[in-house]
This record gives structure tokens, C-alpha cells and sequence, in this order.
């Protein structure tokens, strides 16, 4: 069956976004980048795959870059963020470096879980990335209890969970959402509806995008809806309720966005959609490329700049990345316990 409701924003929805004012232009650009950067390293991975140069899964975020990349920008280095299966772009937002990530994918020990974790296990404590998980909603408990036990200790460091939408349908998530307010843990749970749980619509479950938020906010919790594609509002919405975060209370903010690739590469999303539902979505409401249309209004040599920066950055990381070491097979049952060799998790 074809499910098009699956698409948050109609045709008639077209994206086009804020003007960029002077103040806001350098960070304008700074979110740019860190959009292209996202975009670039996942067709990177695409490409890969295709040549069979890498093997194992990928979930793509493309399409969603914003919403990684404006939520990460309203936190602080010593923020802590933990992610899901689809967590490229929340590792690179919170400064995972990409040679790491990519060393990762090709299996290489200097990926940042050794090699041995791949797509869906990338973490890098030395950057507030706590990790992915492949357990849907299973970074949650993990942010609020991270959350809570750095409070503890002193300081005001906060955490970031991010979920999707079937994420939300867990249950995991609302008995978190409860113990996060009742210990009053300073996380944010950042909820990427991005309308589809796999094949299932997320309209289907919780209504049009937005339901989410007012769900949340119906708990007493503190709950906003921001638009995704517009990484600027992101950003704006997420400084807001980082803010109120680190003053000591839970918040929960829902990303309306769209998953334009199929679930993960091995998925046959024709079969519950249209083919062109993906391709469609993204000539209306690219987040990257409307924000370089606001951009080049005002300096178009400058967005070209990056363009070109980022793409000599992610085919030289690659390039290092896949020249890299591979672990031997003698160590092969080496990590699987805790144990001393563990370099990263301090
Ligand atoms: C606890 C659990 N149940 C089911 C799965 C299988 N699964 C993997 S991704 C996924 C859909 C997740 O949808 P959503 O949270 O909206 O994230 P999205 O893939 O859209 O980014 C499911 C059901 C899983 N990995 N973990
Ligand atoms: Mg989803």
C-alpha cells in the first residue's frame, strides 16, 4: 500500500525560510558548513558502499542535516549527546571527528569504536558523544542518567538524547520522561519526526507534526515543535531550551523533517511509498540548499568557499580513513568484556 501521508510538508508547504540578517550571517555560514559537512560525509558513505570499497549498514540522515546540526550548535563542548541507528550527523555536529567516523565504517582500529562497532556504534567520549545505539529509543535512559549523574557531581553540563518517531512510540521514552522530570535531570530530548518509523507513518500514531510536542507538553513537561528544514530556527529553538535546560529541567523538542532516503541501505521503501517520494521532498525543502540561496543574497563566493573546503576535508579524511590499519584477527575476541585496552571510555 502507498502511504504518502508519510511527507510532513505538502507541496503547498514550501520551504523558504528567514531572511539571514547581518548579526546572524558568520553563524549563518558556521551552520552551513556544518550542514555541508554532514551531507558530504553520508554521500561519502553512499559512494563507498556502491563501489563495495565498505560493507555493513547505513541509515542516512539526509535530508535532516538541520536537525543535528542546529541542536548541537547551542551546546557547549562538555555537553554529553547520545543517538540512534541513524547518528552520523549528531556525531559530526558535536565534533566527532570525520576521519575517525569514516575509519570506523571501513573497520579500521583507528575508528572511533576501534573498528569493531561500525555505523551503528560510533562514539567519542572526548567529544560529549556518548554514542549511537541500535536499541530504538535506547539512548534516552542512557542521556537522562548521564545527565543526572554529571549534576550530581557538580557543574552544569546537560545532555542531549536524540530519538525519532518510533522512538516516541516506546515505552522506555515515556517512563524516561517521567524519572528525567521527577529527578529533574537537565536533558534535552530531541525527537526527529522525520514522518516515518520504518514504513509506518508517524501521522498514523500521533497525528500531524507537532502532535508530538503537544503530547509532551500534555505531561507538564516543557515542550516545543520547530520546523527542521530551517536549521537557523533550529538553532534559535534549541539555545532556548538548552538555556532552560541547564537551569535544571527536562525539555522536549520535536524536529519535523523528512526521511528522504529508504530506512537503511537493504530497504525497499517503494514498497510502502513512492519511488520518487524521497527526490520529491528534497527539490522543495533541501535545508542546505535554501540556506545557500539566503546566503549567496548576501556573499556567494563565500558559500562556494565552503562548498569546496568541505569536499578537499571529506575526500582527504577518506583517503587517510581507508589507508588505515585493520585489526588483526588474532585480536578478534579482544573488547568484547570491559578490560583495560579500552582507550575511549574515560
Ligand atoms: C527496541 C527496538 N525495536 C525495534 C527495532 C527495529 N528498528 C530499527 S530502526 C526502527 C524504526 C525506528 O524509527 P524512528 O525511531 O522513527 O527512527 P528513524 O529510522 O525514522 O530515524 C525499528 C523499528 C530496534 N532496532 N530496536
Ligand atoms: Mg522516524
Amino acid at each position: 500500500m502507498t502511504q504518502t501521508a508519510a511527507n510532513p510538508h505538502s507541496p503547498a508547504d514550501v520551504f523558504t525560510g528567514l531572511p539571514v540578517g547581518e548579526a546572524g550571517l558568520a553563524e549563518a555560514h558556521a551552520l552551513y558548513r556544518g550542514m555541508t559537512v554532514v551531507r558530504a560525509v553520508e554521500l561519502e558513505i553512499e559512494k563507498m558502499h556502491r563501489l563495495g570499497r565498505m560493507s555493513g549498514s547505513f541509515h542516512s540522515s539526509l535530508g535532516q542535516e538541520a536537525a543535528a546540526v542546529g541542536v548541537c550548535a547551542a551546546l557547549r563542548d562538555g555537553d554529553m549527546v547520545t543517538s540512534t541507528h541513524r547518528g552520523h550527523g549528531h556525531a559530526l555536529a558535536k565534533g566527532v571527528p570525520m576521519e575517525g567516523v569514516f575509519a570506523e565504517l571501513f573497520g579500521r582500529t583507528s575508528g572511533v569504536s576501534g573498528g569493531r562497532g561500525g555505523s551503528m556504534h560510533l562514539h567519542d567520549r572526548p567529544s560529549g558523544f556518548l554514542g549511537e545505539n541500535a536499541i530504538v529509543a535506547g539512548g534516552l535512559p542512557w542521556a537522562a542518567g548521564a545527565a543526572w549523574a554529571r549534576r550530581r557531581r557538580g557543574g552544569d553540563d546537560i545532555a542531549v538524547a536524540f530519538i525519532g518517531d518510533g522512538g516516541f512510540a516506546q515505552g522506555v521514552t515515556h517512563e524516561t520522561l517521567l524519572l528525567a522530570r521527577f529527578w529533574a535531570s537537565p536533558c534535552l530530548i530531541v525527537c526527529e519526526n522525520n514522518g516515518l518509523a520504518h514504513s509506518m507513518p508517524s501521522d498514523r500514531l500521533f497525528g500531524a507534526p507537532g502532535s508530538i510536542a503537544r503530547i509532551v507538553e500534555g505531561t507538564g513537561m516543557h515542550a516545543r515543535y520547530v520546523d527542521g528544514r530551517d536549521v537557523v530556527a533550529v538553532a534559535e529553538t534549541a539555545r532556548e531550551m538548552v538555556a532552560r535546560v541547564r537551569a535544571g529541567t527536562p525539555a522536549f523538542l520535536e524536529c519535523g523533517v523528512y526521511r528522504v532516503r529508504p530506512h537503511s541501505l537493504s530497504d525497499p521503501d517503494y514498497r510502502y511509498r513512492p519511488k520518487s517520494a524521497g527526490p520529491d521532498w528534497l527539490a522543495l525543502n533541501d535545508p542546505i540548499a535554501n540556506l545557500r540561496t539566503r546566503l549567496e543574497a548576501h556573499a556567494a563566493n563565500r558559500v562556494a568557499r565552503i562548498d569546496a573546503e568541505v569536499a578537499a576535508e571529506v575526500e582527504a579524511a577518506r583517503d587517510r580513513a581507508e589507508a588505515a590499519e585493520r585489526p588483526p584477527a588474532a585480536a578478534a575476541k579482544s573488547f568484547v568484556y570491559t578490560s583495560p585496552e579500552l582507550q575511549n571510555h574515560a
